[in-house]
């Protein structure tokens, strides 16, 4: 099956749902033959990236090597999904600007932080909430929204199909 490589990154603070939109779009891909590749904390933040912290710098150099792999990948002729809380503006243009503006398609995953906070996933909001983690973003670190997002979605309104729906038929033209 015959398509065009592409980046599609997922923004939107912890516990947005971002990853389980990104890991369902997957899997849709897949279904149609599209050859992919999900880059997300797990497999990023562990390994490459096990040395960088949550500092603003660090979520910088974050982010720049994964729109540096990314672009690798797209070398490779990838479809590749990033799934990151890339708090900073100039941080995402910077990935766009590596991969190339025709390459990269910006998901912002915009559930409001008290849906985020409520459900809490991995108990960080209240680890944040009690000072336990510093600089989590949307308590005590910032996150600077989308301008002009390609897709946005609010998890609170929109289910995991409809969003996966809303990106395919965003991506339909471009790959
Ligand atoms: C934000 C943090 C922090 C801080 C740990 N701030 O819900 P999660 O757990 O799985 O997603 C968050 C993830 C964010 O890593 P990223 O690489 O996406 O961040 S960035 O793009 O800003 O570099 C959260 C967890 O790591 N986490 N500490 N202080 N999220």
């Amino acid at each position: 099956n015959k398509h065009k490589p592409l980046l599609i990154w997922f923004t939107g603070l912890s516990g947005s749902g971002k990853s389980t939109i990104a890991n369902a779009l997957e899997k849709a891909l897949f279904e149609k033959g599209v050859h992919t590749y999900l880059l997300d904390g797990d497999n990023v933040r562990k390994g490459l990236n096990n040395n960088l912290s949550f500092t603003p710098e660090d979520r910088s150099e974050n982010i720049r090597r994964i729109g540096e792999v990314a672009n690798l990948m797209i070398d490779a002729g990838l479809v590749v999904l990033a799934s990151f809380v890339s708090p900073y503006r100039d941080d995402r243009e910077n990935v766009k600007r590596i991969v190339g503006y025709e390459n990269f398609v910006e998901v912002f995953v915009n559930t409001p932080i008290e849906e985020c906070e409520r459900r809490d996933v991995k108990g960080l909001y209240e680890k944040a909430r009690t000072g336990e983690i510093k600089n989590f973003t949307g308590v005590n670190a910032p996150y600077e929204t989308p301008m002009a997002p390609d897709v946005e979605i609010n998890t609170i309104v929109i289910s995991i199909e409809e969003a996966v729906a809303m990106i395919m038929k965003f991506i339909a033209k471009k790959i």
